[in-house]
Protein backbone atom coordinates (compact mmCIF):
# COMPACT_ATOMS: atom_id res chain seq x y z
CA UNK A 1 0.00 0.00 0.00
CA UNK A 2 1.06 3.85 -1.20
CA UNK A 3 1.51 5.97 2.46
CA UNK A 4 0.32 9.34 1.14
CA UNK A 5 -0.37 10.64 4.37
CA UNK A 6 0.28 14.40 4.37
CA UNK A 7 2.43 14.15 1.14
CA UNK A 8 1.98 16.27 -2.26
CA UNK A 9 0.14 13.06 -4.60
CA UNK A 10 -0.31 14.44 -8.05
CA UNK A 11 -3.06 13.03 -10.23
CA UNK A 12 -2.81 14.21 -14.18
CA UNK A 13 -6.18 13.60 -15.86
CA UNK A 14 -9.71 14.27 -14.72
CA UNK A 15 -11.10 11.41 -16.41
CA UNK A 16 -13.13 8.54 -15.09
CA UNK A 17 -9.51 7.43 -13.75
CA UNK A 18 -8.33 10.76 -12.29
CA UNK A 19 -11.52 11.46 -10.66
CA UNK A 20 -11.33 8.10 -8.92
CA UNK A 21 -8.21 8.46 -8.03
CA UNK A 22 -8.22 11.96 -6.37
CA UNK A 23 -10.77 10.96 -4.34
CA UNK A 24 -8.94 8.22 -3.06
CA UNK A 25 -5.64 9.79 -2.04
CA UNK A 26 -7.67 12.95 -0.76
CA UNK A 27 -9.18 10.20 1.42
CA UNK A 28 -5.86 8.51 2.38
CA UNK A 29 -4.61 12.15 3.66
CA UNK A 30 -3.26 13.12 0.90
CA UNK A 31 -2.62 16.89 -0.27
CA UNK A 32 -4.05 16.53 -3.51
CA UNK A 33 -2.65 18.63 -6.60
CA UNK A 34 -4.73 17.57 -9.79
CA UNK A 35 -3.81 18.78 -13.08
CA UNK A 36 -6.18 18.64 -17.01
CA UNK A 37 -5.23 20.15 -20.10
CA UNK A 38 -8.95 20.97 -19.91
CA UNK A 39 -10.98 24.20 -18.00
CA UNK A 40 -12.83 23.65 -15.59
CA UNK A 41 -15.60 24.61 -18.16
CA UNK A 42 -15.25 21.51 -19.99
CA UNK A 43 -14.80 19.39 -17.05
CA UNK A 44 -18.09 20.38 -16.09
CA UNK A 45 -18.93 17.50 -13.39
CA UNK A 46 -15.89 15.56 -13.09
CA UNK A 47 -14.47 18.85 -11.10
CA UNK A 48 -18.05 19.34 -8.85
CA UNK A 49 -17.50 15.90 -8.08
CA UNK A 50 -14.38 15.62 -5.97
CA UNK A 51 -14.94 19.44 -4.50
CA UNK A 52 -15.99 18.41 -1.43
CA UNK A 53 -12.61 16.19 -0.82
CA UNK A 54 -10.42 18.90 -0.93
CA UNK A 55 -8.57 18.80 -3.89
CA UNK A 56 -6.33 21.90 -5.40
CA UNK A 57 -6.92 22.50 -9.47
CA UNK A 58 -4.52 23.19 -11.51
CA UNK A 59 -6.29 23.52 -15.02
CA UNK A 60 -5.96 24.25 -19.13
CA UNK A 61 -2.54 22.55 -19.05
CA UNK A 62 -0.26 20.27 -17.00
CA UNK A 63 2.32 22.49 -15.10
CA UNK A 64 5.75 20.20 -14.88
CA UNK A 65 6.03 22.38 -11.92
CA UNK A 66 3.67 20.38 -9.89
CA UNK A 67 5.54 16.97 -10.85
CA UNK A 68 9.05 17.84 -8.95
CA UNK A 69 7.45 18.67 -5.77
CA UNK A 70 5.06 15.81 -5.72
CA UNK A 71 5.91 12.33 -3.26
CA UNK A 72 3.54 10.59 -5.71
CA UNK A 73 2.52 11.32 -9.56
CA UNK A 74 -0.91 9.23 -10.68
CA UNK A 75 -0.85 9.81 -14.42
CA UNK A 76 -4.88 8.46 -15.95
CA UNK A 77 -4.01 6.07 -18.99
CA UNK A 78 -4.62 8.75 -21.52
CA UNK A 79 -1.37 10.60 -20.51
CA UNK A 80 1.71 9.58 -22.03
CA UNK A 81 5.14 8.94 -19.99
CA UNK A 82 6.69 11.50 -22.28
CA UNK A 83 4.70 14.07 -21.05
CA UNK A 84 7.04 16.90 -20.33
CA UNK A 85 8.39 16.81 -16.66
CA UNK A 86 7.14 13.01 -16.05
CA UNK A 87 10.73 11.82 -16.67
CA UNK A 88 12.72 14.44 -14.70
CA UNK A 89 10.38 13.50 -12.06
CA UNK A 90 11.32 9.66 -12.29
CA UNK A 91 14.65 10.70 -12.17
CA UNK A 92 14.54 12.05 -9.01
CA UNK A 93 12.40 8.71 -7.90
CA UNK A 94 9.62 10.27 -7.62
CA UNK A 95 7.08 7.18 -8.13
CA UNK A 96 5.12 7.41 -11.32
CA UNK A 97 1.99 5.00 -11.61
CA UNK A 98 -1.43 4.91 -12.54
CA UNK A 99 -4.82 4.68 -10.51
CA UNK A 100 -4.60 0.72 -10.98
CA UNK A 101 -1.34 0.52 -8.82
CA UNK A 102 -3.02 1.85 -5.89
CA UNK A 103 -5.97 0.16 -5.89
CA UNK A 104 -3.68 -3.47 -6.60
CA UNK A 105 -1.81 -3.09 -4.00
CA UNK A 106 -4.38 -2.66 -1.95
CA UNK A 107 -6.45 -6.05 -3.19
CA UNK A 108 -5.52 -8.78 -1.64
CA UNK A 109 -7.65 -12.51 -3.40
CA UNK A 110 -6.83 -13.81 -7.01
CA UNK A 111 -6.96 -11.35 -10.05
CA UNK A 112 -7.70 -12.64 -13.63
CA UNK A 113 -6.17 -9.92 -16.28
CA UNK A 114 -7.49 -9.84 -19.65
CA UNK A 115 -5.41 -7.80 -22.24
CA UNK A 116 -4.89 -7.75 -26.33
CA UNK A 117 -5.36 -5.40 -28.96
CA UNK A 118 -8.85 -6.58 -29.16
CA UNK A 119 -11.72 -8.33 -27.58
CA UNK A 120 -10.49 -7.35 -24.49
CA UNK A 121 -13.87 -6.57 -23.19
CA UNK A 122 -16.02 -9.12 -24.46
CA UNK A 123 -13.81 -12.03 -22.82
CA UNK A 124 -13.87 -9.58 -19.64
CA UNK A 125 -17.42 -9.70 -19.14
CA UNK A 126 -17.97 -13.39 -20.47
CA UNK A 127 -15.15 -14.82 -17.73
CA UNK A 128 -17.54 -12.43 -15.33
CA UNK A 129 -20.93 -13.47 -16.75
CA UNK A 130 -19.77 -17.51 -16.38
CA UNK A 131 -18.60 -17.23 -13.02
CA UNK A 132 -21.60 -15.56 -12.35
CA UNK A 133 -23.38 -18.10 -13.43
CA UNK A 134 -21.70 -20.27 -11.21
CA UNK A 135 -22.46 -18.23 -8.63
CA UNK A 136 -18.74 -17.41 -7.64
CA UNK A 137 -18.20 -13.77 -6.48
CA UNK A 138 -16.63 -11.76 -8.05
CA UNK A 139 -15.86 -7.53 -9.44
CA UNK A 140 -15.07 -6.65 -13.23
CA UNK A 141 -13.38 -3.84 -13.60
CA UNK A 142 -10.37 -1.76 -15.18
CA UNK A 143 -10.30 -0.76 -19.00
CA UNK A 144 -13.73 -2.07 -19.49
CA UNK A 145 -15.25 1.87 -18.28
CA UNK A 146 -14.32 0.95 -14.29
CA UNK A 147 -11.55 2.35 -12.53
CA UNK A 148 -10.52 -0.55 -10.32
CA UNK A 149 -9.61 1.98 -7.64
CA UNK A 150 -13.21 2.31 -6.95
CA UNK A 151 -13.94 -1.32 -6.22
CA UNK A 152 -10.89 -2.62 -3.58
CA UNK A 153 -13.21 -3.08 -0.79
CA UNK A 154 -15.90 -5.34 -3.03
CA UNK A 155 -12.76 -7.38 -4.54
CA UNK A 156 -11.23 -7.96 -1.41
CA UNK A 157 -15.40 -9.34 -0.34
CA UNK A 158 -15.08 -11.65 -3.56
CA UNK A 159 -12.93 -14.76 -4.48
CA UNK A 160 -11.33 -12.81 -7.47
CA UNK A 161 -11.62 -9.62 -9.32
CA UNK A 162 -11.74 -9.94 -13.35
CA UNK A 163 -9.63 -6.99 -14.69
CA UNK A 164 -9.41 -5.77 -18.29
CA UNK A 165 -6.09 -3.84 -18.86
CA UNK A 166 -4.85 -1.90 -21.54
CA UNK A 167 -1.44 -1.48 -22.93
CA UNK A 168 -0.97 2.13 -20.72
CA UNK A 169 -2.15 0.20 -17.57
CA UNK A 170 0.37 -2.13 -17.91
CA UNK A 171 2.97 0.25 -18.08
CA UNK A 172 1.84 2.11 -15.26
CA UNK A 173 0.94 -0.90 -12.54
CA UNK A 174 4.25 -2.41 -11.76
CA UNK A 175 2.60 -4.43 -9.08
CA UNK A 176 -0.04 -6.07 -11.55
CA UNK A 177 1.26 -10.34 -10.96
CA UNK A 178 -2.28 -11.86 -11.89
CA UNK A 179 -2.91 -15.20 -10.68
CA UNK A 180 -4.34 -15.67 -14.24
CA UNK A 181 -3.19 -13.64 -17.07
CA UNK A 182 -4.45 -14.04 -20.68
CA UNK A 183 -3.03 -12.34 -23.89
CA UNK A 184 -5.96 -12.21 -26.76
CA UNK A 185 -3.85 -10.79 -29.78
CA UNK A 186 -1.80 -8.02 -30.53
CA UNK A 187 -1.72 -6.22 -33.86
CA UNK A 188 -0.97 -2.37 -34.54
CA UNK A 189 -2.89 0.19 -32.45
CA UNK A 190 -1.63 3.31 -29.99
CA UNK A 191 1.56 4.04 -31.77
CA UNK A 192 1.25 7.54 -31.61
CA UNK A 193 2.08 6.50 -27.78
CA UNK A 194 4.12 3.03 -27.92
CA UNK A 195 5.86 4.53 -31.62
CA UNK A 196 7.35 1.28 -32.69
CA UNK A 197 5.42 -1.96 -32.70
CA UNK A 198 7.89 -3.72 -30.35
CA UNK A 199 7.56 -1.49 -27.80
CA UNK A 200 3.94 -2.06 -27.91
CA UNK A 201 4.25 -5.51 -28.19
CA UNK A 202 6.71 -5.37 -24.89
CA UNK A 203 3.89 -3.76 -22.83
CA UNK A 204 1.35 -6.31 -23.62
CA UNK A 205 3.61 -9.39 -23.11
CA UNK A 206 4.87 -7.83 -19.62
CA UNK A 207 1.77 -9.02 -17.77
CA UNK A 208 3.15 -12.62 -18.54
CA UNK A 209 6.51 -11.34 -17.40
CA UNK A 210 5.46 -9.92 -14.24
CA UNK A 211 3.53 -13.19 -12.83
CA UNK A 212 4.59 -15.23 -10.27
CA UNK A 213 5.78 -19.32 -11.31
CA UNK A 214 2.63 -19.93 -10.05
CA UNK A 215 0.16 -18.24 -12.55
CA UNK A 216 -1.47 -19.19 -15.59
CA UNK A 217 -0.63 -17.41 -18.78
CA UNK A 218 -3.93 -17.85 -21.07
CA UNK A 219 -2.03 -16.83 -24.56
CA UNK A 220 -3.67 -17.15 -27.85
CA UNK A 221 -0.88 -19.77 -30.20
CA UNK A 222 -2.52 -19.09 -33.50
CA UNK A 223 -0.99 -15.01 -33.26
CA UNK A 224 2.43 -15.15 -33.71
CA UNK A 225 3.35 -11.86 -31.86
CA UNK A 226 1.73 -13.38 -28.94
CA UNK A 227 3.41 -16.16 -29.20
CA UNK A 228 6.96 -15.08 -29.79
CA UNK A 229 6.23 -12.35 -27.16
CA UNK A 230 6.03 -14.85 -24.32
CA UNK A 231 8.45 -17.40 -25.03
CA UNK A 232 10.42 -16.47 -21.62
CA UNK A 233 7.27 -16.35 -19.42
CA UNK A 234 8.46 -18.13 -16.16
CA UNK A 235 4.22 -18.77 -15.28
CA UNK A 236 2.40 -21.75 -16.51
CA UNK A 237 0.94 -21.72 -19.75
CA UNK A 238 -2.04 -22.39 -21.32
CA UNK A 239 -2.12 -21.99 -25.28
CA UNK A 240 -5.58 -21.95 -26.72
CA UNK A 241 -6.27 -21.64 -30.65
CA UNK A 242 -9.17 -20.83 -32.29
CA UNK A 243 -8.45 -21.52 -36.13
CA UNK A 244 -7.63 -25.11 -35.90
CA UNK A 245 -4.74 -25.14 -37.69
CA UNK A 246 -2.18 -24.82 -34.50
CA UNK A 247 -3.50 -27.22 -31.52
CA UNK A 248 -6.09 -29.74 -32.14
CA UNK A 249 -7.83 -32.39 -29.54
CA UNK A 250 -6.01 -35.37 -31.48
CA UNK A 251 -3.16 -33.72 -30.33
CA UNK A 252 -4.05 -33.47 -26.76
CA UNK A 253 -3.37 -29.82 -26.55
CA UNK A 254 -5.10 -27.57 -24.23
CA UNK A 255 -7.97 -25.40 -25.52
CA UNK A 256 -9.51 -25.62 -29.53
CA UNK A 257 -12.17 -25.70 -31.72
CA UNK A 258 -12.35 -28.89 -33.22
CA UNK A 259 -15.38 -30.37 -34.87
CA UNK A 260 -17.86 -27.17 -34.62
CA UNK A 261 -16.90 -27.03 -30.62
CA UNK A 262 -14.99 -25.86 -28.13
CA UNK A 263 -13.06 -27.97 -26.32
CA UNK A 264 -10.97 -27.13 -23.64
CA UNK A 265 -8.71 -29.63 -21.13
CA UNK A 266 -7.53 -28.46 -17.99
CA UNK A 267 -6.51 -30.76 -14.90
CA UNK A 268 -6.93 -33.58 -16.94
CA UNK A 269 -10.05 -33.12 -17.29
CA UNK A 270 -11.45 -32.52 -21.08
CA UNK A 271 -14.72 -30.08 -21.31
CA UNK A 272 -16.65 -30.27 -24.48
CA UNK A 273 -19.03 -27.40 -25.36
CA UNK A 274 -21.51 -26.51 -28.31
CA UNK A 275 -21.88 -24.07 -30.34
CA UNK A 276 -25.44 -24.63 -30.89
CA UNK A 277 -27.96 -21.67 -29.88
CA UNK A 278 -24.63 -19.43 -28.94
CA UNK A 279 -24.83 -15.62 -29.76
CA UNK A 280 -21.25 -14.70 -30.26
CA UNK A 281 -20.23 -15.10 -33.87
CA UNK A 282 -16.89 -15.29 -35.80
CA UNK A 283 -13.20 -16.48 -35.17
CA UNK A 284 -12.61 -13.65 -33.11
CA UNK A 285 -15.08 -14.40 -30.66
CA UNK A 286 -14.65 -18.20 -30.68
CA UNK A 287 -10.91 -17.48 -29.31
CA UNK A 288 -12.36 -14.80 -26.90
CA UNK A 289 -14.63 -18.03 -25.32
CA UNK A 290 -11.66 -20.26 -25.79
CA UNK A 291 -9.67 -18.22 -23.32
CA UNK A 292 -13.05 -17.40 -21.20
CA UNK A 293 -13.78 -21.04 -20.86
CA UNK A 294 -9.87 -21.60 -19.27
CA UNK A 295 -9.83 -18.57 -17.06
CA UNK A 296 -13.71 -19.61 -15.64
CA UNK A 297 -12.81 -23.30 -15.20
CA UNK A 298 -9.42 -22.35 -13.37
CA UNK A 299 -11.40 -19.86 -11.15
CA UNK A 300 -14.13 -23.05 -10.43
CA UNK A 301 -16.51 -22.67 -12.28
CA UNK A 302 -18.53 -25.61 -13.51
CA UNK A 303 -18.47 -26.73 -16.54
CA UNK A 304 -22.51 -27.25 -17.50
CA UNK A 305 -22.85 -23.72 -16.31
CA UNK A 306 -20.26 -22.96 -18.62
CA UNK A 307 -22.05 -23.79 -21.60
CA UNK A 308 -25.25 -21.82 -20.02
CA UNK A 309 -23.49 -18.80 -19.55
CA UNK A 310 -22.31 -18.85 -23.46
CA UNK A 311 -26.00 -19.37 -24.66
CA UNK A 312 -26.90 -16.61 -22.32
CA UNK A 313 -24.36 -14.15 -22.80
CA UNK A 314 -25.53 -11.43 -25.58
CA UNK A 315 -22.57 -9.72 -27.73
CA UNK A 316 -21.89 -6.31 -26.52
CA UNK A 317 -22.92 -2.96 -27.94
CA UNK A 318 -21.15 -0.92 -30.69
CA UNK A 319 -18.86 -4.75 -31.72
CA UNK A 320 -20.54 -5.55 -34.84
CA UNK A 321 -23.62 -5.19 -33.56
CA UNK A 322 -26.98 -5.33 -35.49
CA UNK A 323 -29.01 -2.24 -35.94
CA UNK A 324 -31.87 -2.06 -38.07
CA UNK A 325 -32.69 -3.68 -41.72
CA UNK A 326 -33.62 -0.98 -44.00
CA UNK A 327 -35.25 -2.15 -47.63
CA UNK A 328 -33.29 -4.84 -47.58
CA UNK A 329 -29.56 -3.58 -46.46
CA UNK A 330 -28.34 -4.71 -43.14
CA UNK A 331 -27.04 -1.98 -40.56
CA UNK A 332 -24.37 -2.91 -38.23
CA UNK A 333 -22.26 -0.91 -35.59
CA UNK A 334 -18.96 -1.97 -34.60
CA UNK A 335 -17.63 1.30 -33.52
CA UNK A 336 -15.10 -0.01 -31.44
CA UNK A 337 -13.24 -1.54 -34.27
CA UNK A 338 -11.02 0.97 -32.90
CA UNK A 339 -7.54 0.01 -34.94
CA UNK A 340 -7.08 -1.73 -38.26
CA UNK A 341 -7.18 -5.24 -36.84
CA UNK A 342 -10.73 -5.10 -35.65
CA UNK A 343 -12.16 -4.02 -38.76
CA UNK A 344 -9.87 -7.03 -40.85
CA UNK A 345 -11.93 -9.30 -38.07
CA UNK A 346 -15.35 -7.20 -38.83
CA UNK A 347 -14.87 -7.14 -42.90
CA UNK A 348 -13.80 -10.96 -42.33
CA UNK A 349 -17.14 -11.63 -40.74
CA UNK A 350 -19.42 -10.17 -43.63
CA UNK A 351 -20.12 -12.05 -46.82
CA UNK A 352 -22.55 -9.24 -48.25
CA UNK A 353 -21.11 -6.41 -50.01
CA UNK A 354 -20.07 -3.47 -47.78
CA UNK A 355 -20.30 -0.13 -47.57
CA UNK A 356 -18.31 0.96 -44.87
CA UNK A 357 -18.11 4.04 -42.68
CA UNK A 358 -14.51 5.05 -41.38
CA UNK A 359 -11.89 7.57 -40.23
CA UNK A 360 -11.20 9.85 -36.68
CA UNK A 361 -8.04 9.81 -34.95
CA UNK A 362 -5.81 6.99 -36.43
CA UNK A 363 -3.15 7.10 -33.31
CA UNK A 364 -0.42 6.78 -35.38
CA UNK A 365 -1.88 3.75 -37.66
CA UNK A 366 -0.61 2.29 -41.08
CA UNK A 367 -3.83 1.19 -43.21
CA UNK A 368 -2.56 -0.49 -45.64
CA UNK A 369 -2.84 -3.75 -43.77
CA UNK A 370 -6.56 -3.07 -45.21
CA UNK A 371 -5.78 -2.66 -48.55
CA UNK A 372 -6.65 -5.91 -49.95
CA UNK A 373 -9.77 -6.45 -47.70
CA UNK A 374 -11.15 -3.18 -48.94
CA UNK A 375 -10.27 -3.86 -52.43
CA UNK A 376 -12.47 -7.32 -52.28
CA UNK A 377 -15.83 -6.36 -49.62
CA UNK A 378 -15.69 -2.37 -50.07
CA UNK A 379 -17.92 -1.24 -52.76
CA UNK A 380 -17.69 2.13 -51.59
CA UNK A 381 -15.95 4.05 -48.73
CA UNK A 382 -17.57 6.71 -46.57
CA UNK A 383 -14.99 8.32 -44.69
CA UNK A 384 -15.20 11.00 -41.58
CA UNK A 385 -12.91 12.79 -39.35
CA UNK A 386 -9.30 14.22 -39.43
CA UNK A 387 -7.90 10.89 -40.73
CA UNK A 388 -10.53 11.40 -43.85
CA UNK A 389 -7.66 12.57 -46.16
CA UNK A 390 -4.64 10.22 -45.06
CA UNK A 391 -7.07 7.35 -45.78
CA UNK A 392 -8.33 8.70 -48.89
CA UNK A 393 -4.63 8.39 -50.04
CA UNK A 394 -3.84 4.87 -48.79
CA UNK A 395 -7.18 3.34 -50.74
CA UNK A 396 -7.47 5.36 -53.79
CA UNK A 397 -7.27 2.47 -55.82
CA UNK A 398 -9.32 0.02 -54.26
CA UNK A 399 -12.54 1.75 -54.17
CA UNK A 400 -14.53 4.54 -54.69
CA UNK A 401 -14.47 7.18 -51.55
CA UNK A 402 -16.89 10.00 -50.29
CA UNK A 403 -15.74 11.96 -48.14
CA UNK A 404 -18.68 13.56 -45.18
CA UNK A 405 -18.45 15.97 -41.98
CA UNK A 406 -21.23 14.58 -39.33
CA UNK A 407 -22.64 11.01 -38.88
CA UNK A 408 -25.79 12.14 -39.84
CA UNK A 409 -24.70 12.64 -43.52
CA UNK A 410 -22.56 9.73 -43.47
CA UNK A 411 -25.04 7.42 -42.81
CA UNK A 412 -27.67 9.34 -45.65
CA UNK A 413 -24.88 8.33 -48.38
CA UNK A 414 -23.73 4.93 -46.99
CA UNK A 415 -27.32 4.54 -47.74
CA UNK A 416 -27.31 5.78 -51.40
CA UNK A 417 -24.53 3.60 -52.71
CA UNK A 418 -26.22 0.66 -51.33
CA UNK A 419 -28.58 -2.26 -53.24
CA UNK A 420 -30.61 -5.23 -51.06
CA UNK A 421 -28.49 -7.57 -49.84
CA UNK A 422 -25.84 -4.73 -49.43
CA UNK A 423 -24.18 -4.44 -45.93
CA UNK A 424 -23.73 -1.07 -43.96
CA UNK A 425 -20.76 -1.30 -41.44
CA UNK A 426 -19.50 1.62 -38.94
CA UNK A 427 -15.44 0.22 -38.19
CA UNK A 428 -13.72 3.48 -37.95
CA UNK A 429 -10.17 2.28 -37.54
CA UNK A 430 -9.52 5.07 -35.25
CA UNK A 431 -10.38 6.35 -32.02
CA UNK A 432 -13.27 9.01 -32.05
CA UNK A 433 -12.12 11.81 -29.60
CA UNK A 434 -11.91 14.33 -33.06
CA UNK A 435 -16.02 14.23 -33.22
CA UNK A 436 -17.47 12.09 -30.39
CA UNK A 437 -17.05 11.81 -26.33
CA UNK A 438 -15.49 8.32 -27.21
CA UNK A 439 -16.55 4.96 -29.44
CA UNK A 440 -20.17 4.63 -27.28
CA UNK A 441 -20.92 8.22 -28.43
CA UNK A 442 -19.58 7.27 -31.99
CA UNK A 443 -21.73 4.35 -32.31
CA UNK A 444 -25.16 5.64 -30.58
CA UNK A 445 -24.82 8.68 -33.15
CA UNK A 446 -24.49 5.74 -35.89
CA UNK A 447 -27.27 3.91 -33.99
CA UNK A 448 -29.50 7.44 -34.31
CA UNK A 449 -28.63 8.11 -37.86
CA UNK A 450 -29.83 4.83 -38.76
CA UNK A 451 -33.25 5.09 -37.09
CA UNK A 452 -33.38 8.36 -38.33
CA UNK A 453 -33.35 6.82 -41.70
CA UNK A 454 -35.58 3.97 -41.03
CA UNK A 455 -38.42 6.59 -40.22
CA UNK A 456 -37.93 8.53 -43.30
CA UNK A 457 -38.01 4.69 -45.27
CA UNK A 458 -34.47 5.05 -46.60
CA UNK A 459 -32.57 8.38 -48.04
N1 LIG B 1 -5.21 14.61 -20.16
C1 LIG B 1 -4.26 15.44 -19.63
N2 LIG B 1 -2.98 15.38 -20.15
C2 LIG B 1 -2.64 14.55 -21.15
C3 LIG B 1 -3.63 13.67 -21.69
C4 LIG B 1 -4.91 13.74 -21.17
O1 LIG B 1 -4.52 16.22 -18.73
O2 LIG B 1 -1.46 14.54 -21.56
C5 LIG B 1 -6.58 14.64 -19.63
C6 LIG B 1 -7.65 14.91 -20.65
O3 LIG B 1 -7.82 16.30 -20.87
C7 LIG B 1 -8.87 14.27 -20.00
C8 LIG B 1 -8.28 13.15 -19.16
O4 LIG B 1 -6.88 13.33 -19.16
O5 LIG B 1 -9.59 15.16 -19.18
C9 LIG B 1 -8.64 11.82 -19.79
O6 LIG B 1 -7.94 10.76 -19.22
P1 LIG B 1 -8.01 9.32 -19.92
O7 LIG B 1 -7.86 9.48 -21.40
O8 LIG B 1 -7.09 8.41 -19.25
O9 LIG B 1 -9.55 8.89 -19.74
P2 LIG B 1 -10.34 8.21 -18.50
O10 LIG B 1 -11.73 8.71 -18.59
O11 LIG B 1 -9.63 8.36 -17.23
O12 LIG B 1 -10.39 6.67 -18.99
C10 LIG B 1 -9.31 5.80 -18.74
C11 LIG B 1 -9.13 4.91 -19.99
N3 LIG B 1 -8.81 5.77 -21.15
C12 LIG B 1 -7.77 5.51 -21.96
O13 LIG B 1 -7.04 4.58 -21.82
C13 LIG B 1 -7.53 6.47 -23.10
C14 LIG B 1 -10.42 4.14 -20.25
O14 LIG B 1 -10.23 3.25 -21.35
C15 LIG B 1 -10.76 3.32 -19.01
O15 LIG B 1 -12.03 2.71 -19.22
C16 LIG B 1 -10.84 4.22 -17.77
O16 LIG B 1 -9.59 4.96 -17.63
C17 LIG B 1 -11.03 3.40 -16.48
O17 LIG B 1 -9.95 2.52 -16.30
C18 LIG B 1 -10.86 3.64 -22.58
C19 LIG B 1 -9.92 3.44 -23.76
O18 LIG B 1 -10.15 4.02 -24.82
C20 LIG B 1 -12.10 2.78 -22.82
N4 LIG B 1 -8.87 2.61 -23.60
C21 LIG B 1 -7.94 2.30 -24.68
C22 LIG B 1 -8.46 1.15 -25.53
O19 LIG B 1 -9.27 0.36 -25.05
O20 LIG B 1 -7.99 1.04 -26.69
C23 LIG B 1 -6.60 1.90 -24.10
Amino acid sequence: MYDMKDKNVVVVGLGKSGVSACRYCALKGARVFASDLRSAKELGDSISSIKDVGVHFSLGKNDESLFLNAALVVISPGVSLDLPGLREAMEREVPIVGEMELAISEIKKPIVAVTGTNGKTTTTSLIGHLLEASGIKHVVGGNIGKPVIDMIDDANGSECAVLEVSSFQIDTTPSLKPQIGVLLNISQDHLDRHKTMDSYVASKAKLFHQMAREGVGIYNAADDRVSQSILDAQCVLIPFDATGRILSRKKGKRACFDDGDLIVKINGDEHVYSMENVSLRGLHNRENMLAAICAALLCGADSAEIQSGLRSFKALAHRMEFVAEIEGVKYFNDSKGTNVGAVIRALEDCAEPVVLIAGGVSKGADFSGLKKLVRERVKHLILIGESASEMERTFENCTSITHTRSMDEAVKKACQFTQPGDVVLLSPACASFDMFDDYAHRGRAFVNAVEGLKKSEGC
